[in-house]
């Protein structure tokens, strides 16, 4: 079991992202007095000498991964030269640097698009690469594939304590709003506040509405992250998720709900569905005794109220 304390060297690697940011805080209300961040400007992680001075000069003693391209569906598949790059780079630089300079322990952070589009539901480990991906995210996923297999390589090969989560959707606050770019709940919590602020009588959805998603709170996600850092130390890729997944239609009933917007919903069939289903099977994690605990309509209520503080009403108006 990794040997934490108040006052181990810990980096998180992408600390203003969504996932970073949500690990930093839970490090800190945990009472870790000693993390380690730097912002893109400070060291870009795809720039490999810059990343290796940085760990030879700060040797970090625990490293969460939680750095990298991240998007929803049409980033994912208008973009994919950057997601597999971008992804790539900062892995290889900081999964190598870690070992290289004796990290401890560094756990990655993968995605649960990492399976096969029609893999068996809900989605157990032992399913990775026994299909072909979803078209729209693969060149994502096979970084992720990458990742976590560097991992499992460095574990054999040099006996690196390097251990993999793989989450399903994430959302909370600290979400990108950016309808571009985003990915679904952030993007049909604005869409249903713009359209009730604006007055308009109908919201946009993409797709068919069927596709089925699983959607873990980032504070979850965080809480998840940190336990298995403390008490996880195998090759394995452990799943990240809360055990049931709704149809987007059903999650566009419950944001519309939260916001407040009485319109009508206009599917967008010009729009990708993506995979079908992703649900991903969790028992592995709950057996080792680590469950979420923050419901979906609990979660999308403060999600909102953060995109509300952050100035997404007066942006509507
Ligand atoms: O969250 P999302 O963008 O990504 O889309 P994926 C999930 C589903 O919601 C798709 C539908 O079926 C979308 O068509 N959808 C409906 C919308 N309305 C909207 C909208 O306004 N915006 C968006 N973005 N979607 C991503 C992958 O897949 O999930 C990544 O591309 C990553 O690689 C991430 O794994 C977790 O769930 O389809």
């Amino acid at each position: 079991m990794a040997n934490l304390d108040p006052r181990s060297r810990i980096f998180v690697a992408g600390h203003r992202g969504l996932v970073g940011s949500a690990i930093y805080r839970a490090l800190t209300a945990a009472g870790f007095e000693n993390i380690i961040t730097r912002s893109r400007s400070e060291l870009d992680l795809c720039d490999g000498t810059a990343v290796d001075r940085f760990f030879a000069a700060e040797k970090p003693q625990f490293v969460f991964l939680a750095a990298a391209k991240v998007g929803g569906i049409h980033a994912n598949n208008t973009q994919p030269a950057t997601f597999i790059h971008d992804n790539l780079s900062i892995q290889i630089n900081v999964i190598d640097s870690a070992w290289q300079h004796g990290a401890e322990k560094l756990l990655f952070l993968g995605s649960s698009c990492i399976y096969p589009k029609m893999a068996p539901q809900p989605i157990r480990e032992e399913y990775l690469l026994t299909g072909e991906l979803e078209p729209t995210n693969e060149a994502y996923a096979i970084a992720k594939i990458a990742g976590l297999k560097m991992c499992e390589s460095y574990r054999r090969q040099y006996g690196f304590n390097a251990i993999s989560v793989m989450p399903t959707n994430i959302y909370g606050p600290g979400d990108n709003f950016d309808l571009e770019t985003s990915h679904v709940l952030p993007a049909l919590i604005r869409k249903a506040h713009e359209a009730k602020v604006t007055g308009s009588n109908e919201m946009a959805v993409w797709g068919s509405g069927n596709p089925r998603r699983e959607f873990l709170h980032v504070d979850d996600l965080a809480d998840a992250s940190l336990f298995c850092m403390q008490h996880y130390d195998d090759a394995i890729a452990l799943n990240v998720g809360v055990g049931e997944d709704v149809t987007i239609r059903e999650l566009v009933e419950t944001v519309r709900d939260v916001v407040g917007f009485k319109g009508e919903l206009v599917f967008d069939s010009s729009k990708p569905d993506g995979t079908p289903r992703k649900w991903l099977d969790v028992g592995r994690l709950t057996a080792l005794g680590w469950q979420a605990r923050i419901g979906l309509r609990d979660g999308i209520e403060s999600t909102y109220a953060w995109y509300l503080e952050q100035g997404g009403a007066l942006a509507a108006e």
